[in-house]
């Protein structure tokens, strides 16, 4: 591939991985991996009812660029409950049950993403621990839009015991419903916020539902507006000397 092709984010077919493209990613060569059909079209239709028996929550919330934006979830995510983390953590008790029970007794597929961020790093899967309870393993999200961001645990000094072992953070995406047009996921090769926005190179890419999606959340990234629903199951994983660890 030619130099200038390297910012993509790569198709991963199921029967015969690109396994190449998997390590140069790993290595912070190629913007994201798109694993397509990640999630079978009968899965998803079984998440989707599954998740409309629970019943989404909206809120307004930080969009992390400093507006407010109404955003949909089920169950909790450190950043919206970053000033009050008991709260979090009593939610996450609640919800991770009903997500164990009414979703992934259903369909199991997150031992298959662990397993996926396993075997890119060689490391052993994990969730993420603080003062030995667990984070959140995924969210259920509707995001329509996001301006350009970064996610970097480690720097939003939240005090979660396990921030300060993460090397690299990354995010994962699996799209469940996907806009009539719109919602693309815009992946910038620049770090730098400012800068992102000033001509600098990125690669756009369109999801599919069923496909998982995962990239470098400490690339500045967007996502672009949307016609109609977008809903992902979604989530956070990191890499540490010992394990890849997961929250939300
Ligand atoms: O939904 C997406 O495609 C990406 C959303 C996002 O900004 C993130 O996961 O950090």
């Amino acid at each position: 591939m030619a130099e200038s092709n390297k910012w993509v984010v790569e198709d991963i077919n199921r029967t015969t991985p690109n396994l190449a493209a998997i390590r140069k990613f790993s290595t912070g060569d190629r913007a994201g991996l798109r694993f397509e059909n990640f999630l079978q079209e009968y899965q998803v239709d079984l998440i989707l009812h599954a998740i409309s028996k629970i019943g989404i929550e909206y809120y307004e919330g930080d969009d992390k660029a400093g507006g407010i934006v109404r955003k949909g979830k089920l169950g909790p995510n450190f950043f919206r409950f970053k000033a009050d983390p008991g709260e979090y953590f009593r939610r996450t008790q609640v919800y991770q049950e009903i997500f164990d029970q009414q979703i992934l007794g259903l369909v199991n597929f997150f031992p298959r993403v662990q397993e996926v961020a396993s075997k890119m790093f060689s490391l052993g899967p994990g969730v993420a621990e603080h003062q030995g309870r667990h984070m959140m393993k995924f969210t259920v999200r509707v995001l329509p839009e996001a301006p350009i961001h970064r996610d970097w645990m480690p720097g939003e000094n939240a005090g979660l015991s396990f921030a300060p072992q993460i090397k690299e953070q990354f995010a994962w995406n699996i799209y469940l419903k996907t806009p009539k047009s719109g919602g693309q996921t815009r992946i910038y090769n620049e770090q730098d916020l400012a800068q992102a926005g000033n001509e600098s190179e990125y690669f756009e890419v369109t999801p599919r539902v069923g496909d998982l999606i995962i990239f470098r959340t400490t690339q500045a990234h967007s996502v672009l507006p949307s016609d109609g629903e977008r809903l992902t199951l979604s989530g956070f994983f990191g890499t540490t000397p010992e394990k890849v660890l997961f929250w939300v």
